[in-house]
């Protein structure tokens, strides 16, 4: 028998004869008779089940089975829109099988047995069922099995261990499942993690689209890891409701998934500085005083974030009254000297009659009920504070928009005092009951408006709970954009929440695998995201606590953090020499501030995340497919950290096209590998041709970046161009306008560079400034214009103290500066 037949014959078997765990036999969908159409839909129905097949626009299509005989409410947590515009479907319905055209998709329907494919335009398949099983029930449990060729590779599905390619490193991949777990010292293959997005791409020789399966409960998603050539996807509950989502650029999948499932908004800009945590930093003396070790030791810092012992009995909205007598003070002290205070709250309060919380929750109804009606308690946080008596905690129903909006009204506390963001921990929801360590599964969740058990919406009460924060900090401060750092979320958290990796190890395969686990979550629409530096729990060596600060630098969040009765974990905390290093990469992260604020900028436009996989820009260069141990900072910055032990130099993969190291300038020819030495104070970081590149002079926070100069990098090329974003960090004054975006534009010859910089678009112009545009150059020029004037040129100290001239450095850029005019200016260099 050939493995092809083998291989059908096995999977029916498997269809007929497999009894999942205490459930009944698997039963095949079927046959189905022609379907009927209501606009841009055609619904089959037999009676097995239904299925409706929507265009939802020319590169979208919507799939929902229920083994049922209606379809349920048409309700969603991750979805925010559908409605994108006119999708221009043809329908062509016939007793075989039936064919939706749109002007990129064409979606054959067949009828006997049900199977769905979708094909590009010219007909070449994206996503087809397997022609042996298409799509399958068991009770409640729905199954669907696609064909996985080959030469598709995976990425995606959100926070998970393992390789970028969900594939694996060869053929045959990794099978993950979706259901937010608590789980502290994860090990390099623990799944799953705490965060469920049922969302993946597919790349095929370089062309992509996308599948999101909108279902919050467990899921799994088996990548040929169980039967080669298959990927089949299970849920336990609910509908197959999935999108097809197609590209064919990688990038626009991402676009066209947070159309429909919303996008980060523009965070604060002090949320992108380094912060500072530990479990926990108690009592206030300590917080004051690793506050004023970073100042006197002029190494930047901007957040300092108080785990539970801030908090009274661990209780959320209480502050321990001798450890933090006088919270609005120390807030105030620190803002002071330019740190801001991010505070943890677990989103179960303790049973504690008399307590506001307890009290008022009980008395709205808010708390989540057993199946008998009386309210659901258990041991978790803050329950088991030591120094208090032990006792339940209960549970909010965040999937109740009442409760959202009560329990956001506490927050009040904390933003009078002037707090600038909150820590959103242990919303899986974790809890201390062997052995789930979560809720029971018959739990009663509101569910917006139709009531439902803890299956459906176990994996959404993170999200909803961040949903309640967010809301609750932009009701209450409606001027500043709120910050939510949160372990757990569902597809479509991003409109809430930047998101931490959860309770990392301090090992060197934990630092290497956060480039995987963030990339994958920027492909997944997660883009501000970052694991804690140094690893939560243990122990790092001064050289892998050097090695992962630097790695963070490109992280979009950064933040170093450490489990409680684990020494400290401070840049300072490992000896001279590792502090001096430690200081210069917290600077480069203030240095490229002005990059990493535009890069930030554009995700929350364009959901394309600023950390990206190489794969993310280079589709077609079958060398990026597999790469994770560097990863790409927006489009022109190529990161390559040093992720093992006793490394001191590693090799680079530079796709085609020129290339520059940033720190000498040395231009590298790509296409192929090369070998670095990378000494402990060195992080490589490598320029693409064309690039423009935004800096400025070190800052020890984001308050001092007004009146900084901005330094504008421009790498050769024959022509390119380039925008910047900037605006006041911090309010939402830029919705209406208030933001100044700026074209950066090069077009070279033999005989000079020129260098325009657009008039500004938007009202928001910063504080005084030098402009000082970096050339890249080869020898001497002999002339520097600046409009219609003649700069002068200068020694490099010299420069310094003049308003304007030009000069040439040691790493080959002619240096050309004058006040910022926030004008159109163009700038030419003469050979
Ligand atoms: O049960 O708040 O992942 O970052 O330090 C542990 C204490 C609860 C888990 C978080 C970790 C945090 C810790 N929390």
């Amino acid at each position: 028998m050939s493995s092809a037949a083998c291989r059908i014959r096995l999977l029916l078997l498997i269809v007929v004869l497999s009894p999942a765990p205490g459930l009944a036999q698997w039963a095949s969908l079927g046959d189905m008779p022609a379907p009927r159409r209501e606009g841009n839909t055609l619904t089959f129905q037999n009676e097995q089940g239904i299925v409706a097949v929507t265009a939802i626009s020319p590169e979208i299509v919507r799939v929902r089975f229920s083994p049922t005989q209606s379809l349920g409410r048409d309700h969603s947590y991750a979805v925010v829109t559908r409605d994108l515009g006119p999708a221009n479907a043809t329908f062509d319905v016939g007793s075989q099988q039936s064919v939706i055209t749109t002007p990129k998709l064409r979606v054959t329907l067949r009828h006997r047995p049900f199977r769905v494919t979708v094909a590009d335009a010219a007909g070449n398949d994206l996503d087809a069922d397997d022609p042996a099983q298409g799509m399958s029930f068991s009770g409640q449990h729905l199954r669907m099995a696609k064909r996985l060729r080959d030469d598709e590779q995976i990425y995606g599905l959100g926070e998970k261990n393992g390789r970028l390619n969900k594939r694996g490193v060869n053929l045959g991949g990794y099978s993950y499942t979706m259901w937010n777990t608590d789980t502290y010292r994860y090990e390099p293959d623990t799944d799953p993690l705490y965060v469920s997005v049922p969302f993946y791409m597919v790349l095929r020789n370089g062309r992509a689209h996308g599948i999101f399966l909108d279902n919050t409960f467990r899921t799994n998603f088996d990548i040929g890891r169980t039967s080669d050539g298959l990927l089949s996807i299970s849920a336990d509950g609910g509908e197959l409701d999935y999108y097809v989502i197609d590209g064919p650029h990688p990038k626009q999948v991402i676009e066209r998934y947070t159309t429909m499932t919303g996008r980060m908004p523009l965070p604060p800009r002090w949320s992108l500085g380094y912060g500072q945590s530990k479990y926990s930093y108690y009592p206030e003396s300590q917080v004051r005083y690793v506050a004023t070790g970073f100042r006197e030791r002029k190494i930047p810092g901007e957040v300092i974030w108080l785990d539970v012992h801030y908090l009274d009995g661990f209780n959320p909205f209480t502050w321990h009254p001798e450890w933090f007598p006088d919270p609005g003070k120390l807030v105030a002290d620190l803002r002071a000297q330019g740190f801001r205070l991010v505070t943890v709250i677990d989103g179960h309060p303790k049973k504690q009659p008399g307590w506001e919380v307890y009290d008022t929750g009980l008395a709205g109804d808010h708390f989540i009920k057993k199946p008998d009606g009386t309210v659901f308690e258990a041991p978790v946080w803050p329950s088991l504070a030591e120094e208090k008596k032990a006792g339940p905690s209960v549970f909010p129903d965040f999937s109740k928009p009442a409760t959202r909006d009560w329990w956001g009204g506490f927050y009040k506390r904390l933003t009078d005092i002037g707090i600038g963001g909150i820590w959103n921990d242990m919303d899986e929801p974790a809890a201390f009951i062997k052995p789930r360590w979560s809720l029971p599964l018959d739990v009663r969740h509101d569910n917006e408006g139709q009531p439902t058990d803890h299956r459906e919406i176990h994996n959404v009460w993170g999200l909803n709970f961040n949903r309640s924060t967010h809301e609750a900090l932009t009701r209450l401060r409606p001027d500043e954009r709120p910050f939510v750092l949160t372990r757990a979320t569902y597809a479509g958290g991003q409109r809430y929440a930047a998101v931490w990796t959860g309770d990392s190890v301090s090992t060197w395969s934990h630092l290497k695998g956060s480039i995987a686990m963030l990339t994958g979550m920027g492909l997944s629409g997660l883009p501000f995201a970052g694991t804690d530096v140094g690893g939560f729990a243990y122990t790092p060596s001064a050289d892998l606590f050097t090695r992962w600060l630097q790695l963070s630098v490109f992280y979009p969040f950064m933040r170093a953090h450490t489990d409680i009765d684990t020494p400290d974990q401070e840049p300072w905390s490992y000896g001279t020499r590792h502090e001096a290093i430690n200081r210069r990469a917290i600077e480069l992260r203030y240095q490229m501030m002005p990059e990493i604020y535009n890069a930030m900028q554009e995700a929350s436009v364009t959901g394309v995340p600023a950390m990206r996989p190489l794969m993310l820009e280079f589709p077609e260069d079958s060398r990026t497919w597999d790469l994770d141990d560097q990863f790409m900072w927006g489009s022109n910055l190529l990161v390559a950290p040093i992720v093992r032990d006793a490394e001191s130099g590693r090799a680079v993969y530079l796709p085609k096209g020129d290339w520059y190291d940033m720190w000498t300038g040395r231009r590298y020819e790509g296409g192929k590998d090369v070998s670095l030495t990378v000494p402990l104070d060195t992080l490589p970081v490598f320029v693409r041709a064309g690039a423009f590149v935004y800096r400025q002079p070190v800052v020890q926070h984001t308050g001092q970046m007004s009146g900084q100069p901005l330094l504008v990098y421009s790498y050769p090329a024959p022509s390119s161009e380039s925008t910047l974003y900037e605006d006041d960090g911090l309010t939402l004054a830029y919705r209406k306008g208030t933001f100044m975006r700026r074209s950066f534009r090069q077009t070279r010859t033999t005989a000079s560079a020129t260098i325009d910089v657009g008039a500004p678009e938007g009202s928001y112009r910063p504080a005084a400034r030098d402009l000082v545009v970096h050339v890249k150059w080869d020898g001497e020029p002999s002339r520097v214009t600046s409009g219609t004037t003649t700069l002068t040129r200068y020694a490099p100290e010299e420069l310094k103290r003049q308003a304007s001239g030009w000069t040439l450095d040691e790493t080959g850029f002619v240096i050309v500066k004058q006040p910022d005019r926030f004008e159109a200016t163009r700038i030419v260099v003469e050979r």
